[in-house]
């Protein structure tokens, strides 16, 4: 699918709805494209702060199949309105203060959205009384300071910063609410994943944008911390895939979902520079020791053969290729 459009392609006789926080960013778009192509009536919970930033639902206005709701994870009242508005099928739970690097700034406020969100989700669903498949957005960073490379769903966690530690609050409640109501709720950890919707303050987008500016010749270069860390990098539509696949199954389960690669910074940035005939990249990197963290995650790496062996999961599209449709976004978007 390209960026911003919708393919129709649905017979039209999935009458399921689904109920996606976080639908402003990059996987709750992607989701909720992946859903209404499937046929779902699906409602986008937002918060009303953020209404500016809603370039990634933008061609979605209109669409008789798509609602946007009023609604934000520290208020428990909203969340269980949006429930009884949209009287779900299956919610998934993607909202989150999401950037690492943040999350030393804003610990308290980390831990109350990313970890205590989940929770009221959670309550609210109860609340609700119908039954409701739910879906949980974790994340490699539980993993953190990994005990065993790669990380599959039994290897131990060790987060590495206050949004790690917060991401282990929600898998831990999603399960216990499993385990204690009976209640069909399901944790995704999923590795990093990217796309031409990527918020701008991370590493892949930033690169990328970067590349884009010096290009059309309005940059010389750009500000990075550790160029070191290395990560398992995948697409996020195929991610969003994975997600939806989760809900499917009689009983739940939670899942891995990465590509089983990992690379570096350094890796990244000779993939986005060579888009533009640029083989030797370090005259237009400054390193920046306000990007360094307090605290890093040096390497990750997943086991995704759970998920291939229950549910055919596999990540689709190749890492170049990726790489190679972020900077063309860019560049398009900068000229
Ligand atoms: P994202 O682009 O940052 O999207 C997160 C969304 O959550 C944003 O639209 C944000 O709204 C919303 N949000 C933040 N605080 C909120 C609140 N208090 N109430 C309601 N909404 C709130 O993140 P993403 O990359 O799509 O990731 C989706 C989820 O997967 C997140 O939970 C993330 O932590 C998790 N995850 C991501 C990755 C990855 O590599 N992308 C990997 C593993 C797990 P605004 O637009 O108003 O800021
Ligand atoms: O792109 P990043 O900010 O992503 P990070 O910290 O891995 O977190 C992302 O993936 C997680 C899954 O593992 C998600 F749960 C989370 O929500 C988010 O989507 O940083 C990647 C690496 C880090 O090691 C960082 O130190 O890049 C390094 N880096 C080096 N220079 C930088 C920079 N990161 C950012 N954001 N900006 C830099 O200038």
């Amino acid at each position: 699918m390209s960026h911003g459009t919708v393919e129709s392609d649905h017979a039209g006789e999935d009458t399921r709805t689904a109920l996606v926080t976080g639908i402003l960013g990059m996987d709750g778009s992607h989701l909720a494209d992946l859903l209404l192509r499937k046929g779902y009536t699906v409602y986008g919970l937002a918060r009303r702060s953020s209404r500016e930033s809603t370039s990634n639902i933008a061609h979605l206005e209109g669409h008789p199949r798509f609602t946007i709701l009023a609604g934000d994870l520290t208020d428990q009242n909203s969340l269980i309105r949006a429930l009884k508005v949209s009287g779900p099928d299956e919610i998934y739970n993607l909202a989150a203060q999401s950037f690492v690097g943040e999350s030393w700034n804003t610990p308290e406020y980390t831990g109350n959205v990313t970890g205590l969100g989940v929770l009221r989700m959670l309550e609210a669903v109860r609340e609700h009384g119908a039954p409701v498949r739910f879906y949980q957005a974790s994340s490699s960073e539980m993993f953190g300071k990994m005990v065993r490379n790669p990380c599959d769903e039994d290897t131990p966690f060790y987060p590495r910063s206050p949004y790690g530690v917060a991401k282990l609050y929600g898998h831990w409640i999603t399960k216990n609410y499993r385990e204690s109501y009976g209640m069909f709720t399901v944790s995704g950890i999923l590795f990093n994943h990217e796309s031409e919707r990527r918020g701008i303050e991370f590493v892949t987008r930033k690169i990328t944008r970067a590349v884009a500016m010096i290009h059309a010749g309005l940059a010389d270069h750009v500000a990075l911390g550790n160029l070191d860390a290395k990560r398992d990098w995948g697409y996020a539509p195929d991610y969003v895939e994975a997600m939806w696949m989760m809900l499917q199954p009689d009983e739940p389960r939670d899942y891995v979902v990465a590509t089983g690669e990992t690379r570096s910074v350094r890796d990244f940035l000779g993939a986005a520079f060579s888009m533009i005939d640029v083989e030797d990249w370090t005259p237009f990197v400054r390193i920046d020791p306000r990007f360094f963290r307090p605290a890093e995650v040096d390497v990750l790496r997943g086991d995704a053969s759970r998920i291939e062996r229950d549910l055919g999961w596999r990540p689709g599209t190749p890492f170049e290729e990726w790489v190679r449709r972020m900077v063309k976004h860019d560049i398009e978007e900068i000229g």
